[in-house]
Protein backbone atom coordinates (compact mmCIF):
# COMPACT_ATOMS: atom_id res chain seq x y z
CA UNK A 1 0.00 0.00 0.00
CA UNK A 2 1.05 3.78 -0.96
CA UNK A 3 0.85 6.47 1.11
CA UNK A 4 0.52 9.86 -0.56
CA UNK A 5 1.32 12.83 1.56
CA UNK A 6 1.88 15.80 -0.67
CA UNK A 7 -0.14 15.20 -4.36
CA UNK A 8 0.27 17.23 -6.86
CA UNK A 9 -3.00 17.27 -9.36
CA UNK A 10 -3.06 18.84 -12.86
CA UNK A 11 -6.43 20.13 -14.13
CA UNK A 12 -7.37 19.91 -10.59
CA UNK A 13 -10.38 22.79 -11.42
CA UNK A 14 -11.76 20.97 -13.95
CA UNK A 15 -14.90 18.89 -14.06
CA UNK A 16 -13.47 15.34 -13.12
CA UNK A 17 -10.19 16.68 -11.18
CA UNK A 18 -12.03 19.09 -8.68
CA UNK A 19 -13.92 16.16 -7.85
CA UNK A 20 -10.88 14.16 -6.97
CA UNK A 21 -9.65 17.36 -5.01
CA UNK A 22 -12.40 17.51 -3.26
CA UNK A 23 -12.67 13.22 -2.46
CA UNK A 24 -9.29 13.54 -1.12
CA UNK A 25 -9.97 16.94 0.93
CA UNK A 26 -12.85 14.62 2.29
CA UNK A 27 -11.77 11.09 2.66
CA UNK A 28 -8.25 12.08 3.58
CA UNK A 29 -7.53 15.00 5.50
CA UNK A 30 -3.85 14.00 6.26
CA UNK A 31 -2.92 14.75 2.54
CA UNK A 32 -1.98 17.92 1.03
CA UNK A 33 -2.73 18.52 -2.19
CA UNK A 34 -1.81 21.51 -4.84
CA UNK A 35 -3.72 21.83 -7.61
CA UNK A 36 -1.75 22.98 -10.91
CA UNK A 37 -4.30 24.17 -13.61
CA UNK A 38 -4.02 26.29 -16.07
CA UNK A 39 -7.44 28.15 -16.17
CA UNK A 40 -8.69 27.39 -19.04
CA UNK A 41 -12.53 28.08 -20.31
CA UNK A 42 -12.76 24.38 -18.97
CA UNK A 43 -10.93 25.07 -15.62
CA UNK A 44 -13.03 27.14 -12.94
CA UNK A 45 -11.29 27.97 -9.29
CA UNK A 46 -14.96 27.71 -7.75
CA UNK A 47 -14.81 23.98 -7.91
CA UNK A 48 -12.51 24.00 -5.32
CA UNK A 49 -13.41 26.76 -3.48
CA UNK A 50 -13.68 26.36 0.36
CA UNK A 51 -11.69 23.32 0.83
CA UNK A 52 -9.10 23.95 4.16
CA UNK A 53 -6.31 26.45 2.61
CA UNK A 54 -3.75 24.50 4.61
CA UNK A 55 -4.58 21.45 2.61
CA UNK A 56 -5.58 22.51 -0.78
CA UNK A 57 -3.63 25.26 -2.39
CA UNK A 58 -3.57 26.55 -6.11
CA UNK A 59 -1.33 27.58 -8.88
CA UNK A 60 -2.46 28.35 -12.04
CA UNK A 61 -0.14 27.41 -14.26
CA UNK A 62 0.41 24.97 -17.53
CA UNK A 63 1.63 21.75 -17.71
CA UNK A 64 3.62 22.53 -20.73
CA UNK A 65 5.64 25.12 -19.00
CA UNK A 66 8.94 22.95 -18.14
CA UNK A 67 10.84 25.23 -15.49
CA UNK A 68 7.02 25.79 -13.57
CA UNK A 69 7.37 21.97 -13.24
CA UNK A 70 11.16 22.02 -12.61
CA UNK A 71 9.85 24.07 -9.80
CA UNK A 72 7.16 22.52 -8.65
CA UNK A 73 6.79 18.55 -9.16
CA UNK A 74 9.77 18.00 -6.51
CA UNK A 75 7.70 19.03 -3.56
CA UNK A 76 5.31 15.68 -3.96
CA UNK A 77 5.69 12.55 -3.53
CA UNK A 78 2.35 12.28 -6.05
CA UNK A 79 1.60 13.57 -8.86
CA UNK A 80 -2.35 12.64 -10.70
CA UNK A 81 -2.72 14.04 -14.13
CA UNK A 82 -6.01 14.85 -15.10
CA UNK A 83 -5.25 18.15 -17.23
CA UNK A 84 -6.32 18.28 -20.49
CA UNK A 85 -8.28 19.33 -23.56
CA UNK A 86 -10.97 17.36 -23.38
CA UNK A 87 -13.67 17.83 -25.63
CA UNK A 88 -13.99 15.99 -29.01
CA UNK A 89 -16.05 18.63 -31.03
CA UNK A 90 -13.68 21.46 -29.94
CA UNK A 91 -11.04 18.90 -31.10
CA UNK A 92 -12.38 18.33 -34.61
CA UNK A 93 -13.08 22.09 -35.18
CA UNK A 94 -9.49 23.14 -33.77
CA UNK A 95 -7.22 20.04 -33.02
CA UNK A 96 -4.09 22.21 -32.06
CA UNK A 97 -4.28 22.77 -28.02
CA UNK A 98 -5.14 19.08 -27.66
CA UNK A 99 -1.49 18.30 -29.02
CA UNK A 100 0.10 20.57 -27.14
CA UNK A 101 -2.16 20.06 -23.90
CA UNK A 102 -2.46 16.10 -23.85
CA UNK A 103 0.82 15.11 -25.89
CA UNK A 104 3.06 17.78 -25.02
CA UNK A 105 2.22 18.29 -21.67
CA UNK A 106 2.61 15.09 -20.65
CA UNK A 107 5.75 14.63 -22.20
CA UNK A 108 6.89 17.46 -20.13
CA UNK A 109 5.86 16.67 -16.78
CA UNK A 110 6.68 13.08 -17.02
CA UNK A 111 10.00 14.47 -17.77
CA UNK A 112 9.80 16.65 -14.19
CA UNK A 113 8.67 13.39 -12.56
CA UNK A 114 11.93 11.37 -14.22
CA UNK A 115 14.10 13.58 -12.42
CA UNK A 116 12.24 13.34 -8.66
CA UNK A 117 10.82 9.95 -9.06
CA UNK A 118 7.30 10.92 -7.66
CA UNK A 119 4.52 8.01 -8.20
CA UNK A 120 2.96 8.79 -11.12
CA UNK A 121 -0.95 8.23 -12.07
CA UNK A 122 -2.22 8.91 -15.44
CA UNK A 123 -5.51 9.87 -15.91
CA UNK A 124 -6.93 8.66 -19.42
CA UNK A 125 -10.02 7.76 -21.43
CA UNK A 126 -11.43 4.49 -23.00
CA UNK A 127 -11.18 6.44 -26.48
CA UNK A 128 -8.27 5.25 -27.07
CA UNK A 129 -9.44 1.98 -28.21
CA UNK A 130 -11.87 3.79 -30.68
CA UNK A 131 -15.53 2.07 -31.09
CA UNK A 132 -17.60 -1.09 -30.82
CA UNK A 133 -19.93 -1.45 -33.08
CA UNK A 134 -23.71 -1.18 -32.05
CA UNK A 135 -23.93 -5.18 -32.21
CA UNK A 136 -20.48 -6.49 -30.76
CA UNK A 137 -21.26 -8.27 -27.72
CA UNK A 138 -17.69 -7.72 -26.73
CA UNK A 139 -16.44 -4.79 -24.52
CA UNK A 140 -13.24 -2.99 -24.01
CA UNK A 141 -10.19 -4.57 -21.70
CA UNK A 142 -6.72 -3.39 -20.62
CA UNK A 143 -5.18 -5.34 -23.35
CA UNK A 144 -7.20 -4.58 -26.53
CA UNK A 145 -5.53 -3.02 -28.84
CA UNK A 146 -5.42 1.61 -29.53
CA UNK A 147 -7.15 2.37 -32.63
CA UNK A 148 -8.37 6.35 -31.71
CA UNK A 149 -11.08 8.12 -33.92
CA UNK A 150 -10.37 11.71 -33.03
CA UNK A 151 -8.03 14.18 -32.69
CA UNK A 152 -8.75 15.02 -28.76
CA UNK A 153 -8.97 10.59 -28.73
CA UNK A 154 -5.63 9.77 -30.38
CA UNK A 155 -3.62 12.96 -28.57
CA UNK A 156 -5.09 10.98 -25.48
CA UNK A 157 -3.68 7.49 -26.64
CA UNK A 158 -0.14 9.52 -27.62
CA UNK A 159 -0.24 10.38 -24.15
CA UNK A 160 -0.57 7.23 -22.75
CA UNK A 161 1.82 5.49 -25.06
CA UNK A 162 4.40 8.19 -23.71
CA UNK A 163 3.59 6.80 -19.75
CA UNK A 164 4.04 2.98 -21.10
CA UNK A 165 7.07 4.14 -22.51
CA UNK A 166 8.72 6.14 -19.74
CA UNK A 167 7.74 3.29 -17.18
CA UNK A 168 9.74 0.86 -19.03
CA UNK A 169 12.73 3.12 -20.10
CA UNK A 170 13.11 4.95 -17.31
CA UNK A 171 11.10 2.94 -14.37
CA UNK A 172 8.79 5.61 -13.76
CA UNK A 173 6.48 4.86 -11.16
CA UNK A 174 2.90 5.01 -12.96
CA UNK A 175 0.11 3.99 -13.77
CA UNK A 176 -2.86 4.80 -15.90
CA UNK A 177 -6.70 4.28 -16.25
CA UNK A 178 -8.98 4.29 -18.67
CA UNK A 179 -12.51 5.18 -18.13
CA UNK A 180 -15.49 5.91 -19.39
CA UNK A 181 -18.18 8.90 -19.83
CA UNK A 182 -18.64 10.57 -16.47
CA UNK A 183 -21.18 12.70 -15.71
CA UNK A 184 -22.25 14.81 -12.49
CA UNK A 185 -21.80 18.24 -10.96
CA UNK A 186 -19.62 20.69 -11.99
CA UNK A 187 -19.20 19.19 -15.51
CA UNK A 188 -18.72 21.68 -18.19
CA UNK A 189 -21.98 23.10 -19.89
CA UNK A 190 -20.39 22.20 -23.65
CA UNK A 191 -20.90 18.22 -22.84
CA UNK A 192 -23.86 16.40 -23.62
CA UNK A 193 -25.49 16.00 -20.33
CA UNK A 194 -25.07 19.25 -18.75
CA UNK A 195 -25.83 20.70 -22.64
CA UNK A 196 -28.79 19.55 -22.71
CA UNK A 197 -30.48 19.85 -18.95
CA UNK A 198 -28.61 23.71 -19.14
CA UNK A 199 -30.95 24.05 -22.75
CA UNK A 200 -34.10 22.92 -21.44
CA UNK A 201 -33.98 25.59 -18.65
CA UNK A 202 -33.42 28.35 -21.32
CA UNK A 203 -36.40 26.67 -22.64
CA UNK A 204 -34.10 25.64 -26.15
CA UNK A 205 -34.31 21.98 -27.50
CA UNK A 206 -32.40 19.40 -26.60
CA UNK A 207 -29.70 18.65 -29.59
CA UNK A 208 -29.65 14.82 -30.66
CA UNK A 209 -26.31 14.07 -32.62
CA UNK A 210 -27.47 11.99 -35.77
CA UNK A 211 -29.78 9.70 -34.80
CA UNK A 212 -28.93 9.02 -31.12
CA UNK A 213 -27.91 5.17 -30.99
CA UNK A 214 -24.64 5.42 -30.26
CA UNK A 215 -23.73 4.15 -26.78
CA UNK A 216 -21.81 6.04 -24.01
CA UNK A 217 -20.95 3.84 -20.92
CA UNK A 218 -21.79 6.60 -17.87
CA UNK A 219 -20.03 6.15 -14.93
CA UNK A 220 -20.71 8.88 -11.98
CA UNK A 221 -17.48 10.81 -11.39
CA UNK A 222 -17.62 10.11 -7.43
CA UNK A 223 -16.91 6.63 -8.17
CA UNK A 224 -13.88 7.32 -10.86
CA UNK A 225 -12.63 9.29 -7.89
CA UNK A 226 -12.61 6.42 -5.41
CA UNK A 227 -11.24 4.25 -8.18
CA UNK A 228 -8.37 6.42 -9.09
CA UNK A 229 -7.49 6.80 -5.01
CA UNK A 230 -7.61 2.93 -5.40
CA UNK A 231 -5.63 2.24 -8.20
CA UNK A 232 -2.88 5.15 -6.93
CA UNK A 233 -2.74 3.32 -3.27
CA UNK A 234 -3.22 -0.37 -3.90
CA UNK A 235 -2.60 -0.50 -7.27
CA UNK A 236 0.68 -2.36 -9.27
CA UNK A 237 3.20 0.15 -10.63
CA UNK A 238 3.44 -0.41 -14.30
CA UNK A 239 -0.46 -1.72 -14.55
CA UNK A 240 -3.18 0.27 -16.60
CA UNK A 241 -6.81 -0.51 -15.38
CA UNK A 242 -10.25 0.48 -16.68
CA UNK A 243 -12.85 2.31 -14.91
CA UNK A 244 -16.65 1.20 -15.69
CA UNK A 245 -19.72 0.77 -13.77
CA UNK A 246 -21.48 -1.27 -16.11
CA UNK A 247 -23.35 1.98 -17.79
CA UNK A 248 -24.41 1.96 -21.08
CA UNK A 249 -27.12 3.70 -22.65
CA UNK A 250 -27.99 5.21 -26.10
CA UNK A 251 -27.71 8.55 -26.23
CA UNK A 252 -31.04 8.94 -27.32
CA UNK A 253 -32.17 7.02 -24.10
CA UNK A 254 -30.39 9.87 -21.93
CA UNK A 255 -31.85 12.35 -23.63
CA UNK A 256 -35.48 10.69 -23.22
CA UNK A 257 -34.98 10.11 -19.60
CA UNK A 258 -33.60 13.93 -18.95
CA UNK A 259 -36.78 15.32 -20.70
CA UNK A 260 -39.16 13.21 -18.67
CA UNK A 261 -37.37 13.75 -15.54
CA UNK A 262 -37.68 17.57 -16.57
CA UNK A 263 -41.30 17.64 -17.15
CA UNK A 264 -41.09 17.64 -20.70
CA UNK A 265 -42.84 15.66 -23.40
CA UNK A 266 -40.22 12.70 -24.15
CA UNK A 267 -40.24 13.86 -28.09
CA UNK A 268 -39.10 17.07 -27.02
CA UNK A 269 -35.81 17.40 -28.91
CA UNK A 270 -34.25 18.12 -32.03
CA UNK A 271 -31.84 15.63 -34.15
CA UNK A 272 -28.67 17.87 -35.48
CA UNK A 273 -25.75 17.02 -38.04
CA UNK A 274 -24.25 14.21 -36.83
CA UNK A 275 -20.19 15.04 -34.99
CA UNK A 276 -17.85 13.91 -38.05
CA UNK A 277 -16.16 10.57 -37.22
CA UNK A 278 -18.89 9.85 -34.31
CA UNK A 279 -17.51 6.61 -32.65
CA UNK A 280 -20.30 4.30 -32.24
CA UNK A 281 -20.17 2.59 -28.65
CA UNK A 282 -17.85 2.42 -26.05
CA UNK A 283 -18.09 -0.14 -23.56
CA UNK A 284 -15.88 -1.19 -20.23
CA UNK A 285 -14.75 -4.53 -18.97
CA UNK A 286 -13.86 -3.49 -15.20
CA UNK A 287 -12.90 -6.66 -13.74
CA UNK A 288 -9.63 -6.49 -13.10
CA UNK A 289 -10.07 -3.19 -11.00
CA UNK A 290 -13.17 -4.93 -9.08
CA UNK A 291 -11.13 -8.44 -9.04
CA UNK A 292 -6.98 -7.36 -8.19
CA UNK A 293 -8.60 -4.28 -5.85
CA UNK A 294 -11.62 -4.52 -4.90
CA UNK A 295 -13.33 -1.28 -6.00
CA UNK A 296 -17.60 -0.89 -6.76
CA UNK A 297 -19.01 1.41 -7.83
CA UNK A 298 -20.91 3.39 -4.88
CA UNK A 299 -22.99 5.34 -7.26
CA UNK A 300 -24.40 2.85 -10.01
CA UNK A 301 -27.79 3.59 -10.13
CA UNK A 302 -27.89 6.24 -13.10
CA UNK A 303 -31.36 7.26 -13.20
CA UNK A 304 -30.73 8.32 -9.58
CA UNK A 305 -27.30 9.81 -10.34
CA UNK A 306 -29.11 11.66 -13.53
CA UNK A 307 -31.64 13.06 -11.03
CA UNK A 308 -29.36 14.76 -9.05
CA UNK A 309 -27.31 16.22 -11.67
CA UNK A 310 -30.11 17.63 -13.06
CA UNK A 311 -31.39 18.92 -9.75
CA UNK A 312 -27.58 20.57 -9.14
CA UNK A 313 -27.58 22.58 -12.38
CA UNK A 314 -31.17 23.89 -11.66
CA UNK A 315 -29.72 24.67 -8.07
CA UNK A 316 -26.68 26.38 -9.57
CA UNK A 317 -27.03 28.26 -12.59
CA UNK A 318 -25.06 30.92 -11.41
CA UNK A 319 -22.09 28.75 -11.86
CA UNK A 320 -22.75 27.48 -15.42
CA UNK A 321 -24.64 30.48 -17.03
CA UNK A 322 -21.25 32.66 -17.53
CA UNK A 323 -19.93 29.67 -19.89
CA UNK A 324 -23.42 28.89 -21.68
CA UNK A 325 -23.29 31.39 -24.54
CA UNK A 326 -19.88 30.59 -25.38
CA UNK A 327 -20.14 27.03 -25.64
CA UNK A 328 -22.90 27.37 -27.77
CA UNK A 329 -22.15 29.94 -29.98
CA UNK A 330 -19.10 27.51 -30.84
CA UNK A 331 -22.12 24.75 -31.24
CA UNK A 332 -23.15 27.28 -33.69
CA UNK A 333 -20.61 27.32 -36.20
CA UNK A 334 -19.98 23.87 -36.10
CA UNK A 335 -23.73 23.28 -36.84
CA UNK A 336 -24.82 21.21 -34.14
P1 LIG B 1 -12.26 19.37 -18.08
O1 LIG B 1 -12.19 19.85 -19.48
O2 LIG B 1 -13.49 19.59 -17.28
O3 LIG B 1 -11.04 20.00 -17.24
C1 LIG B 1 -9.75 20.08 -17.72
C2 LIG B 1 -8.93 20.94 -16.75
O4 LIG B 1 -7.56 20.96 -17.21
C3 LIG B 1 -9.40 22.38 -16.67
O5 LIG B 1 -9.43 22.80 -15.31
C4 LIG B 1 -8.35 23.14 -17.46
O6 LIG B 1 -8.18 24.49 -17.02
C5 LIG B 1 -7.11 22.31 -17.20
N1 LIG B 1 -6.07 22.46 -18.24
C6 LIG B 1 -6.26 22.41 -19.59
N2 LIG B 1 -5.09 22.61 -20.23
C7 LIG B 1 -4.15 22.78 -19.26
C8 LIG B 1 -2.75 23.03 -19.30
N3 LIG B 1 -2.08 23.14 -20.47
N4 LIG B 1 -2.08 23.14 -18.13
C9 LIG B 1 -2.75 23.04 -16.94
N5 LIG B 1 -4.06 22.82 -16.86
C10 LIG B 1 -4.76 22.70 -18.01
O7 LIG B 1 -11.88 17.82 -18.15
P2 LIG B 1 -12.50 16.54 -17.40
O8 LIG B 1 -13.72 16.12 -18.10
O9 LIG B 1 -12.50 16.80 -15.95
O10 LIG B 1 -11.37 15.44 -17.74
C11 LIG B 1 -10.22 15.30 -16.91
C12 LIG B 1 -9.35 14.17 -17.43
O11 LIG B 1 -10.09 12.96 -17.48
C13 LIG B 1 -8.81 14.40 -18.84
O12 LIG B 1 -7.48 13.91 -18.89
C14 LIG B 1 -9.72 13.55 -19.72
O13 LIG B 1 -9.06 13.13 -20.89
C15 LIG B 1 -10.02 12.39 -18.79
N6 LIG B 1 -11.29 11.68 -19.01
C16 LIG B 1 -12.47 12.36 -19.08
C17 LIG B 1 -13.68 11.68 -19.21
C18 LIG B 1 -15.01 12.41 -19.21
O14 LIG B 1 -16.05 11.77 -19.37
N7 LIG B 1 -15.06 13.72 -19.03
C19 LIG B 1 -13.68 10.30 -19.27
C20 LIG B 1 -12.45 9.61 -19.21
C21 LIG B 1 -11.28 10.32 -19.06
O1 LIG C 1 -25.21 18.14 -27.92
C1 LIG C 1 -24.79 16.99 -27.98
N1 LIG C 1 -25.56 16.02 -28.54
C2 LIG C 1 -25.17 14.71 -28.64
O2 LIG C 1 -25.92 13.88 -29.17
C3 LIG C 1 -23.48 16.62 -27.46
C4 LIG C 1 -22.60 17.64 -26.83
C5 LIG C 1 -23.11 15.29 -27.55
N2 LIG C 1 -23.91 14.36 -28.14
C6 LIG C 1 -23.48 12.95 -28.18
C7 LIG C 1 -22.08 12.70 -28.66
C8 LIG C 1 -21.66 11.48 -27.87
O3 LIG C 1 -22.09 10.30 -28.52
O4 LIG C 1 -23.51 12.50 -26.83
C9 LIG C 1 -22.41 11.62 -26.56
C10 LIG C 1 -21.56 12.20 -25.42
O5 LIG C 1 -20.94 13.37 -25.93
P1 LIG C 1 -19.81 14.17 -25.09
O6 LIG C 1 -20.39 14.62 -23.80
O7 LIG C 1 -19.23 15.20 -26.02
O8 LIG C 1 -18.78 13.01 -24.74
P2 LIG C 1 -17.85 12.03 -25.62
O9 LIG C 1 -17.56 12.58 -26.95
O10 LIG C 1 -18.45 10.65 -25.52
O11 LIG C 1 -16.48 12.11 -24.75
C11 LIG C 1 -16.54 12.14 -23.29
O12 LIG C 1 -16.23 10.89 -22.74
C12 LIG C 1 -14.91 10.45 -22.84
C13 LIG C 1 -15.60 13.20 -22.72
O13 LIG C 1 -15.91 14.47 -23.29
C14 LIG C 1 -14.17 12.84 -22.98
O14 LIG C 1 -13.29 13.78 -22.37
C15 LIG C 1 -13.91 11.49 -22.38
O15 LIG C 1 -12.61 11.07 -22.68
Amino acid sequence: VFEPHNVLVTGGCGFMGSNFVRYVAREHPNVHVTVLDKLTYAGNPANIAGLPPERVELVVGDVCDAELLADLVPGHDTVVHFAAETHNDNSIANPAPFLHTNVDGTFCLLEAVRRCGARYHHVSTDEVFGDLALDDPSRFTEDYPYRPSSPYSSSKAASDLLVRAWTRTYGLRATISNCSNNYGPYQHVEKFIPRQITNIIDDVRPKLYGTGRNVRDWVNVEDHSSAVWAILTRGQVGETYLIGADGERSNIDVLRMIVEAMGRDPDDFDHVPDRPGHDRRYAIDSSKLRRELGWRPAHADFAEGLRQAIDWYVANEPWWRPSKQAAEARYGRQGR
